[in-house]
């Protein structure tokens, strides 16, 4: 057979009679073959009756080509269908013995290998990345005893106590049915009016109008297990468990105008990101953190460990690292391994357990209901990306795809023919905590779920001022978009119970004073102690470690300084692209010419974490007539960065309005001492003092206007 596939190199003709060689061939590459394994001649021209005659139907190579592509996609997620992923692993830092039996959280030498999914909740496959709306942190561990998956979001709670409201939720967030629009935003009418009829929803709300639903990067983003779930040691005591990850170059947000104008410089910004951060060598880290406590501590709380719209403050059980995970490699196929990844919180191993909290019960239902329509029937689990690494055998068999060839006439247990056939191990098997149930059935919700504020307003006490400004304008915006008046005072009613200044800020912004519903709680709220520890902006690392730095060049750019500006972002972690008018790039002052990672009108400051602008005088005589220019000064300063620049800016900064020592985020980088004040105002992240010059939206309400009012 061998023989026979030698490769010989071919002419072939193309279509328009031009002449290829076939690489294949030419290259003593593999020659191309029908799925069944028959060599291909010729991949350019279908079998006609003549050159200029009909295709005929006996063309087996291209029937089987196009009907192959014809059913080349298979149903998106219903939710969470836009999402990337990456490999990894996962090792533990110290043996958690004394809290489950899990070999993978006990072996600290074990690298676990892992795949990764993040995701945005509402939009389509094809939507974009930069969206308001919830993430998706989904983790698959491929453990020495069986996959257990980690099924989370970035944010901590969630929009409902009970599975059965998911599907009205994602219903009421989706393309409104009849319109077919919006894509991906919670800005309109179903959502609100679903939302505002859910009091549950609102401590969720509010996480979801914060900075968390504009993540920077899925590597600048925490992530949560949201449900209280259960460690089992191996002397069966059961300890409740809520899981965090904690990125280890620290958790920052865009800014929303920044996040729109993003869809359109980078729909894939997001996936772009996680890519090259990857491709580059600056592997995302994440720390897993665990929050342990026992019944008697929960009895202490003053809410139910089983309702997931609650979080428990760090203050109150401070988070413990348990160990890192590293994503080291890049899917080589998206659709084989990101698209066919199939979570499920079902995927547990021995030691890790289920609470009752009615969203996770749900839940364990849905994720293996869903994969059947999407993944084709039963057998997903012997899709590569899906398979266990551990051995897998029981008596299962058939349905559609089957990869595996089981021997033997057994299928069935017990068995007497086959007698080294698998069979049930009550010491390595998986048992449930034997945790003791009475009770009626009923359809009822616990009344120890009934307080939907006190959470809520916790939340917002947490938040520094840049981030209530945020969470305010965010309300202002969404309702904005909001067509039906009685959506949005109903929503009114509800900030009001959640916080008089949060409610002054968004009525105002609305320019809807005091036209609230008036909203009686279920139980009512209580003022909880402030948890710092929920504010991203009250933690954010100073660092630019994984970051970008965007450098505006032109001919002429001074060398020396653009070096020693690409040395000490580059010495702390941060990446250096280089925007020129012309992708070309820029002959510098040295003469030496250098190539542009993304010309003007392709690579705005949306892209970059900070800015510098370092053209010449006759650079910037011509950038002082390119929109562009003067876009890219506008928005990186509206967006709140740090921006470094030579005197030869000036007149750019005149002409886009912009102060050169506006604060200290504008830094001259002439002097010396120039790039380390640069380097360390890149370091906040944000310059969040110019804001309120900036925009007016969700500031609060003057104390006279609000006692008023
Ligand atoms: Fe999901 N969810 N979900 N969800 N979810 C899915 O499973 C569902 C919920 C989450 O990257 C689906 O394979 C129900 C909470 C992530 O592939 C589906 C309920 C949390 C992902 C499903 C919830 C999540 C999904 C769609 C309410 C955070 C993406 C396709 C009871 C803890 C996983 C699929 C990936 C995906 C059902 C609520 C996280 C339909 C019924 C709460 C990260 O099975």
């Amino acid at each position: 057979m061998a023989k026979n596939r030698t490769n010989t190199p071919k002419t072939v003709k193309g279509r328009g009679g031009e002449t290829h060689q076939q690489a294949s061939s030419a290259n003593g590459m593999d020659m191309l073959t029908t799925n069944q394994g028959t060599v291909v001649s010729d991949n350019q021209n279908s079998l006609r009756g003549g050159t200029r005659g009909p295709t005929l139907l006996e063309d087996f190579v291209m029937r089987e080509k196009i009907t192959h592509f014809d059913h080349e996609r298979i149903p998106e997620r219903i939710v969470h269908a836009r999402g990337s992923a990456a490999h990894g692993y996962f090792q533990v830092y110290k043996p958690l013995a004394h809290l489950t039996k899990a070999a993978f959280l006990n072996d600290t030498k074990a690298k676990t290998r892992v795949f990764t999914r993040f995701s945005t909740v509402a939009g389509g496959a094809g939507s974009p990345d930069t969206v308001r709306d919830v993430r998706g942190f989904a983790v698959k561990f491929y453990t020495s005893e069986g996959n257990f998956d980690l099924v989370g979001n970035n944010i901590p709670v969630f929009f409902i106590q009970d599975a059965i409201k998911f599907p009205d939720l994602i219903h009421s967030v989706k393309m409104e049915p009849d319109r077919g629009f919006p894509q991906a935003a919670s800005a309109h009418d179903t959502f609100w009016d679903f939302a505002t009829l859910m009091p549950e929803s609102m401590h969720m709300l509010m996480w979801a109008m914060s900075d968390r639903g504009i993540p920077r990067s899925y590597r600048m983003m925490e992530g949560f297990g949201i449900h209280t779930f259960r460690l089992v040691n191996e002397q069966g005591k059961s300890t409740f468990v809520k899981f965090h990850w904690r990125p280890t170059i620290g958790a920052v947000s865009l800014v929303w105008d920044e996040a729109v104008k993003l869809i359109g410089a980078d729909f894939d910004f997001h996936r772009r990101d996680l890519w090259n951060a990857i491709e580059t060598g600056g592997f995302p880290e994440y720390e897993l953190c665990l929050q342990t406590f026992d019944q008697k501590k929960a009895d202490t709380f003053g809410f139910d460990i089983l309702d997931p719209t609650k979080l428990i403050p760090e203050e109150v059980v401070p988070i413990e690292p348990v160990g890192k995970m590293v994503l080291n490699r890049n899917p080589d196929n998206f659709f084989a391994e990101t698209e066919q990844v199939a979570f499920h919180p079902g995927h547990v191993v021995p030691g890790i357990d289920f609470s009752n909290d009615p969203l996770l019960q749900g839940r364990l239902h849905s994720y293996l209901d869903t994969q059947l329509s999407r993944l084709g029937g039963p057998n997903f689990h012997e899709i590569e990306i899906n398979k266990p690494v551990c051995p897998m055998r029981n008596f299962q068999r058939d349905g559609i795809s089957r990869m595996q060839v089981p021997k033997g006439r057994v299928a069935y247990e017990p068995n007497s023919l086959d007698n080294g056939g698998p069979r049930g191990c009550p010491v390595h098997g998986f048992t449930s905590f034997p945790e003791p149930m009475r009770g009626e059935k009923v359809r009822e919700r616990s009344p120890t779920f009934a307080d939907h504020y006190t959470q809520a307003r916790l939340f917002w006490n947490s938040m520094t001022e840049p981030e209530k400004r945020h969470i305010a304008s965010a309300f202002a915006f969404e309702l904005a978009k909001v067509e039906t008046i009685a959506i949005r005072t109903r929503m009114l009613g509800h900030l009001v119970n959640i916080d008089t200044d949060l409610h002054a800020r968004v009525e105002t912004t609305l320019g809807m004073e005091g036209q609230a519903d008036k909203i009686q709680p279920a139980a009512q709220p209580k003022t909880m102690k402030p948890s710092p520890a929920l504010s991203l902006i009250a933690k954010a690392p100073a660092t630019i470690k994984g970051r970008t730095v965007g450098i505006l060049i032109t001919d002429g750019t001074d060398a020396k300084l653009l070096a020693a500006l690409r040395k000490a972002v580059e010495a702390e972690g941060a990446a250096v692209q280089i925007v020129a008018p012309k992708v070309g790039g820029a002959k510098l002052s040295d003469g030496k010419r250098i190539p542009a990672d993304h010309a003007l009108a392709g690579g705005p400051s949306v892209l970059f974490d900070a800015v510098a602008l370092l053209p010449s005088d006759e650079g910037t005589d011509a950038l002082l007539s390119e929109a562009a220019a003067i876009d890219w000064l506008r928005d990186a300063f509206g967006h709140l960065k740090a921006i470094g620049h030579v005197p030869a800016a000036d007149a750019l900064f005149d002409k886009a309005g912009v102060a050169t020592e506006a604060d200290d985020g504008t830094v001259s980088l002439a002097g010396s001492g120039g790039i380390k004040a640069f380097v360390a105002a890149a370091k906040k992240h944000r310059i969040w003092d110019r804001e309120p010059g900036l925009r007016a939206a969700g500031v609060p309400k003057p104390e006279k206007a609000r006692k008023r009012a």
